[in-house]
């Protein structure tokens, strides 16, 4: 049985240790949201499917390699001649500084349409997972997001979505009146906390309201990403609120991902609120503390690497 189902647009990613305008060498990835948390999962141990739409190119094949590679399920992922696969630039602006460069208008994955992901829900996973990237893309994406999460919802499967606002994909507004309607049929809500006004009701104004309106719709988790302050979850019965682990800053990209990858493991794992807090900030100090959206995130008998001291060498 697949544990999570997940799809969205995974591009190709460049990334520069300076300002892409100098020049220089660039290192080769993958990047997508999605599949960030899909590779978290799978590194956890967890059975993981991704579908989605990558180009009939050299780069679409290096996205299905490495997720294949990573133990995901890609049954559900084809190549597509309509558009190439998308290309992410990310680079270092100053410091910790990343600036983030998309080519994906036109792409492949902007031509996914609810026939490409409803199949990846058969048989059942355990959950789907969704983000707000997804309809920001086009139609036929915003379509087949609709068309996952009212299908999950009709068979009782989970459905977790991480709100992932991108301010150059779309307007806050547009993304307001997307993702709105979907929150009834959810049941796991992650976002930062200038995201949860995206998903709650606008007649909701506080942190507090919008927190109630999403439980009181019947949400069983809402979860806030407070960055370098950790993250507080909230459900019926409690609040709980998780400091961040502490490490050296190697790169942040892709840290929401990774920080939802063990949210969801801990979910799976039938851990309680506080254990799939902790779990999601563990795997979130993994991202933030190695280079790459989800190279250094942990396999599970890792998870507890971050308490040795830092500085030794294990032998
Ligand atoms: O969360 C990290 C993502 O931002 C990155 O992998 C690229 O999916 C991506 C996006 O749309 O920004």
């Amino acid at each position: 049985m697949i544990d999570v189902v997940t799809f969205g647009e995974t591009m190709a990613a460049l990334r520069a240790d300076g300002l892409i305008r100098l020049g220089g060498t660039m290192r080769l990835s993958v990047a997508g949201a999605e599949s960030n948390v899909a590779i978290g999962l799978a590194r956890l141990g967890h059975r993981v499917r991704w579908a989605g739409l990558v180009g009939g190119d050299e780069t679409g094949e290096l996205v299905l390699r490495t997720l294949r590679a990573e133990g995901i399920d890609v049954t559900h992922a084809r190549s597509d001649e309509r558009g190439p696969t998308g290309l992410i630039l990310l680079e270092r602006r100053a410091g910790e500084l990343t600036r983030v460069i998309y080519h994906r208008a036109g792409s492949a994955a902007s031509f996914l349409s609810p026939g490409d992901v409803l199949p990846a829900l058969d048989p059942p996973p355990r959950l789907l997972h969704v983000t707000g990237i997804t309809p920001a893309l086009g139609r036929g994406p915003a379509a087949a997001v609709g068309a996952a999460v009212q299908a999950a919802a009709a068979s009782g499967i989970p459905i977790c979505l991480d709100v992932n606002h991108r301010a150059r994909l779309w307007g806050r507004d547009q993304a307001a009146e997307t993702l709105r309607p979907l929150a009834r049929s959810l049941s796991v809500i992650v976002a930062s906390d200038d995201e949860l006004e995206l998903v709650a009701p606008a007649s909701a104004t506080t942190e507090r309201e919008r927190v109630a309106a999403l439980l009181d719709a019947g949400v069983t988790e809402v979860i806030i990403k407070r960055g370098g302050d950790g993250a507080t979850g909230h459900t019926v019965e409690q609040a709980v609120h998780t400091p961040a682990r502490r490490v050296r800053v190697a790169d942040v990209v892709g840290a929401g991902d990774a920080f939802v990858a063990g949210y969801l493991s801990g979910l799976l794992d039938d851990l309680d609120l506080t254990g799939r807090l902790g779990r999601a900030v563990t795997t979130g100090a993994f991202a933030v503390a190695s280079p790459g959206d989800w190279e250094g995130l942990p396999a599970r008998p890792e998870l507890d690497l971050l308490d040795t001291l830092p500085g030794s060498v294990l032998r």
